[in-house]
């Protein structure tokens, strides 16, 4: 069935009027249901987004950041920044026994961002189900799923009560089918079914320089997800924050996909921002180097919020104290925390005052004749709204300075890049796990039943010298692992998970 001849009457003269008529050039060729798409797909407000990602792209352009922030960029202030790394045992157990209070309550849920392309990993299914090559073989959703369960059992066991983390995860039209099909096969990992809740956020218009939507296919736009910042959109859509209010969510943890060391909601960054009253809190850690592409929290004009790795100019980004160290420190990781309220409110209020970022991309396109062209330049401009531009928002702002070792290391690119790839990934979970082992008094052999020799200062980026994989659903934070491994000899490569566990008692 086609579209009823008033509405594609209405929707010509509509788009006549906004200067996109050339999306209707092959409309003789297209079936009636390719056409009841087409005129489906063509949002509400098509010419003023086609304005204004036309000027915006003609900015970027023109050379620079959009808008210079660098004169107005300040460092964090020490009183909104915590650390996980200065603080002492005391504070991180306090911030913790808070954090696992909280979620025993049910009043803690995560929210994962996987709506997006992974253009540069290059893969075409959702980043999420990669697998690094671990020796469990375990994808970044199974890692994520089993973290949540380990987190649940020990605020339960802590509290004498069981509890759940409802994880929300917001897909794109890119996403949404891969990933429901692939936690069924998996069967939701086994984590309750009713606690996990896929959404999907909204998609645009890719748009050329001179301000036309593009069609990717005869009677297809080039459509591309609204950016992270969609979220807020998509809450309100899919009626998510109604669901966090009824089963009683009080704070939410929002994390993006590739972080194969995410901590997932983690009890110690919970905890310091419940302690502190924060309604919105980011996590972060010390830049590796000064273009490192992670985001820069700090304030401008005394608002806080993050200055994109795409928008910061080198010379800022280079810039160090008096002590030597980078003055722009605090690298986003995109791990927030958020209060529910503080959501609603974003939501409800201020998401419109969202400024979009522009991104300048290669679009495959049809030309004129009808062609599929695969551009060799960019061509299309994108715009897309970043979760972080709330933090201006927030009448109590946070940071929480991690460390990169224990708690970072994104997996963005193919394998022929030399950083943030599967194999820097899998290096920095393996190198974390063999530092749990050993300081849990567990010894190597190798192959033939020699110890491997100890490397006690291990630092993410190196491989280390036995290969031991811990199940998240045995430990969490390196947690409860001395009963199995204390002076005893392991081979290498090793994978501790729960089966081996059981047969120790007290587990
Ligand atoms: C993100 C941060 C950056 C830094 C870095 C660390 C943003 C805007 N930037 O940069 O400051 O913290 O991560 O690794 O947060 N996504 C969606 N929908 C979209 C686009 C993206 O859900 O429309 C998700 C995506 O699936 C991923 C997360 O958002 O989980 C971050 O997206 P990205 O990998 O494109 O962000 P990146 O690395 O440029």
């Amino acid at each position: 069935m086609g579209p009823p001849e008033e509405e594609e009457e209405e929707v010509r003269a509509r788009l006549a009027r906004c200067g996109q008529s050339h999306l209707l050039r092959f409309w003789a060729e297209l079936s009636p249901a390719q056409r009841g798409a087409l005129l489906a797909a063509v949002p509400p407000g098509l010419g003023e987004h086609c304005r204004l990602a036309a000027a915006a792209g003609a900015r970027a352009c023109q050379g620079g950041p959009p808008e210079r922030l660098d004169g107005r960029m300040e460092p964090l202030p020490a009183r909104v920044l915590g650390s996980a790394r200065r603080s002492g045992p005391a504070a991180l157990e306090h911030w913790e026994a808070e954090g696992l209070h909280q979620i025993s309550q049910n009043k803690v849920a995560v929210l994962l961002l996987a709506g997006g392309q992974g253009t540069r990993l290059g893969v075409s299914y959702p980043k999420g189900m990669y697998d690094v090559g671990l020796p469990s073989g375990k994808s970044l959703y199974q890692l994520q799923a089993e973290r949540i369960r380990r987190v649940e059992q020990l605020a339960g066991q802590r509290h004498h009560c069981r509890c759940a983390v409802p994880w929300y995860i917001m897909t794109s039209e890119f996403t949404l089918g891969p990933t429901e099909e692939f936690f069924v096969e998996h069967d939701y990992f086994h984590l309750e079914r009713a606690n996990v809740v896929m959404f999907e956020q909204r998609m645009l218009p890719a748009v050329s320089f001179d301000g036309k939507a593009i069609l990717e296919e005869k009677g297809k736009l080039a459509m591309a997800p609204d950016g992270n910042g969609g979220l807020y959109r998509a809450l309100v859509d899919n009626k998510i924050l109604e669901d966090m209010k009824q089963r009683g969510i009080q704070y939410v943890h929002v994390y993006c996909v590739d972080n194969i060391l995410v901590k997932m909601a983690d009890p110690v960054f919970i905890g310091f921002c419940v302690s502190k009253g924060a309604d919105c809190g980011a996590k972060v850690v010390q830049k590796a180097y000064p273009t490192e592409p992670v985001g820069v929290v700090c304030s401008v004009d005394g608002v806080y919020q993050v200055v994109e790795y795409s928008e910061i100019s080198p010379e800022t980004a280079q810039q160090q104290g008096p002590d030597g160290a980078l003055m722009y420190s605090t690298g986003n990781i995109c791990n927030h925390f958020f209060t529910v309220e503080f959501l609603e409110m974003v939501a409800h209020e201020y998401e419109p005052q969202l400024r979009p970022h522009v991104a300048i991309k290669k679009v495959p396109y049809i030309d004129q004749e009808g062609n599929l062209v695969k551009p060799l330049k960019p061509n299309g401009i994108k715009l897309e709204k970043f979760v972080f531009d709330v933090f201006q928002f927030s009448k109590n702002f946070v940071a929480f300075e991690v460390v990169r070792e224990e708690e970072f290391s994104p997996l963005k690119n193919a394998e022929t890049a030399d950083k943030d790839t599967a194999a820097t990934a899998r290096q920095a979970l393996l190198a974390q796990h063999y530092r749990w082992a050993l300081k849990a008094g567990a010894r190597f052999l190798d192959e033939k039943g020699c110890r491997i020799p100890e490397k006690l200062s291990l630092s993410g980026a190196e491989d280390p010298p036995a290969v031991c994989e811990i199940s998240p659903l045995v430990s969490y934070f390196g947690e409860g692992l001395e009963p199995y491994m204390k002076n005893k000899d392991f081979p290498s490569p090793f994978v501790l998970d729960e089966s081996k566990m059981e047969l120790v008692g007290n587990w």
